[in-house]
């Protein structure tokens, strides 16, 4: 009976580690990385992607997905959103 307890306990322990790691560092990367790439797609530097900047680093596809109001502009906001679903797929 003592066996099973202090098994569940480890088990319980190892599950623990990854959710608390995996709610705090890679977000946290993930949301600098896109931040970073957003600013690097932004060629003309006025804040928002076009259709042409998502193309020119080959990304022409995720630009629909990215634009999730349709006003053929990814905001910032648009572009973290989507960059943090790819990481939660
Ligand atoms: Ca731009
Ligand atoms: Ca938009």
């Amino acid at each position: 009976m003592r066996t099973a307890i202090a098994a569940f306990a480890l088990i319980a322990a190892l599950a623990a580690v990854p959710a608390a790691y995996a709610a705090s560092q890679p977000t946290q990367d993930t949301t600098a990385a896109a931040e970073k790439m957003f600013t690097t797609m932004d060629t003309n530097k006025d804040g928002v992607l076009t259709k042409e900047e998502f193309a020119a680093h080959h990304m022409a596809d995720d630009f629909a997905k990215a634009d999730k109001n349709g006003d053929g502009k990814v905001t910032r906001e648009e572009y973290l959103g989507h960059a943090s679903g790819m990481q939660m797929q």
